[in-house]
C-alpha cells in the first residue's frame, strides 16, 4: 500500500496507525509546504469553531476577478465511507489543501457536543473554512459540501460548471439524484443485508432493488453520454457523488457488470489518480482493494457501531 502523494511520510504514520491509542488522528494534506503550521495553529484540538483571522491576501480582487478563488483553510472531518470519500475525492481532484481528522464514526464521536456544533445531524463529513468575513464557517451533508468547495475553489471548472449554463443545472439535477436517492436507498440496503441483527427479507428486497432500479437510471444517462461523464464533457461533482455510492454496489449484493455503461464508467473514474488517492482516506478502503479480509472487517465495524447508535436513538426517541 502506497501512502496517498501528497501526505508527508510523518503524517501517513500517524494516518494509519492504530486507532486503539484514541489518539485524535489530524493530517494535513495539500500541496502548499507550510500549510500545515498555518491551519492547524487556529484549531483548537477539541475541533470547536474558533474565530479565525483573515488570510485571505487579497479579498478585492477575488470579488472583482470571478477567475481568482480564495485561499482554502479547510478542515475536513470525515471517515472512510460512501459519503466520507466523495468529500476527499473531490478535494483531491481539486488539489485543494485541508487539513484532515478522521472521525471514526464507529466511536460515535460524531455525537459529541463539540461536533455537533459543526454538523448538527452528528454525522460526516463536514468542513471548517474561513469564510470571506474572516470568521469560520461550518458545511454540512455531502452535496452541500460538493457545490461550497466548487462555487469557492473551481474558478477552472474543473468539477463543476459555469453557473446559470445548462452543464450547472443538469449537474445539480444528478447530485440531488444520488442524495435524495441513492444514498438514502443504497444506505438502507447495507442496513438490511449487512448490520441488521434480525433478517428481514423484505427490507433487503425493497432497497437492494430500488438500489438497482436507480443503477440503471445512472446507466441509461451514460449509454446517452458522449462523454463517458454524467453531464458535458467533463467530470464534475456529480460523477464524484454517484461513483462514492456506486463503488459499494458489490456490497449489497449489486454487481456492476449488470449495468455496463456504469460499470465502464466506474472504471474509468477510479482510474484517475486523485480519486484513488482520495478513496483511501482516512483509511484503506477494503472494497477497492480487493481485499475480502478488509470487506468483512468494514461490515463488522459497521454493525458494531450501527446497533449501539440506534439502541441509543430508541432510548431517546423512541416513546415520542
Ligand atoms: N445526508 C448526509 C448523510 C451522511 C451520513 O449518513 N454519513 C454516515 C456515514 S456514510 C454517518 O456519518 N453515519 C454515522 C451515524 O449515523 O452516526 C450526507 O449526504 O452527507
Amino acid at each position: 500500500m502506497h501512502p496517498p502523494a501528497r501526505i508527508s511520510k510523518q503524517l501517513f504514520a500517524g494516518a494509519f496507525g492504530s486507532y486503539s491509542t484514541r489518539l485524535r488522528s489530524i493530517y494535513i494534506l495539500g500541496p502548499h509546504p507550510g500549510t500545515r503550521d498555518n491551519i492547524s495553529n487556529k484549531f483548537h484540538s477539541s475541533g470547536q469553531i474558533q474565530k479565525r483571522s483573515f488570510h485571505h491576501t487579497n479579498k478585492l480582487d477575488y470579488h472583482k476577478s470571478p477567475k481568482m478563488a480564495p485561499q482554502p483553510h479547510i478542515k475536513l472531518y470525515t471517515d472512510s465511507t460512501p459519503n466520507g470519500i466523495k468529500i476527499t475525492t473531490a478535494l483531491e481532484e481539486l488539489g485543494l489543501p485541508y487539513e484532515l481528522e478522521h472521525l471514526d464514526i464507529s466511536t460515535l464521536r460524531q455525537k459529541e457536543p463539540w461536533y455537533l456544533e459543526i454538523n448538527p445531524n452528528g454525522r460526516i463529513p463536514a468542513i471548517v473554512d474561513t469564510f470571506d468575513d474572516g470568521e469560520s464557517i461550518r458545511v454540512f451533508e455531502g452535496g452541500s459540501i460538493l457545490q461550497y468547495l466548487t462555487d469557492r475553489y473551481d474558478p477552472k471548472h474543473k468539477l463543476s460548471f459555469p453557473k446559470g449554463s445548462r452543464e450547472y443545472y443538469e449537474c445539480n439535477n444528478w447530485l440531488f439524484f444520488q442524495h435524495g436517492g441513492i444514498g438514502p436507498m443504497q444506505g438502507q440496503a447495507s442496513h438490511f443485508l449487512r448490520y441488521a441483527p434480525t433478517k428481514i427479507q423484505y427490507g433487503i428486497d425493497r432497497y437492494v432493488t430500488e438500489t438497482k432500479r436507480l443503477y440503471n437510471v445512472l446507466d441509461v444517462q451514460l449509454s446517452k453520454s458522449k462523454s463517458g461523464f454524467l453531464v458535458g464533457d467533463h467530470i464534475s461533482i456529480a460523477d464524484i457523488a454517484a461513483l462514492s455510492w456506486v463503488i459499494f454496489g458489490p456490497y449489497v449484493d449489486v454487481p456492476l457488470d449488470l449495468f455496463p455503461n456504469l460499470q465502464k464508467w466506474e472504471a474509468m473514474l477510479s482510474a484517475r489518480p486523485a480519486i484513488t488517492r482520495g478513496f483511501h482516506i482516512p483509511k484503506v478502503l477494503g472494497i477497492k482493494s480487493d481485499d475480502p479480509e478488509g470487506v468483512a472487517k468494514y461490515q463488522q465495524r459497521h454493525a458494531d457501531w450501527v446497533f449501539k447508535g440506534m439502541q441509543a436513538d430508541q432510548q431517546a426517541f423512541g416513546q415520542k
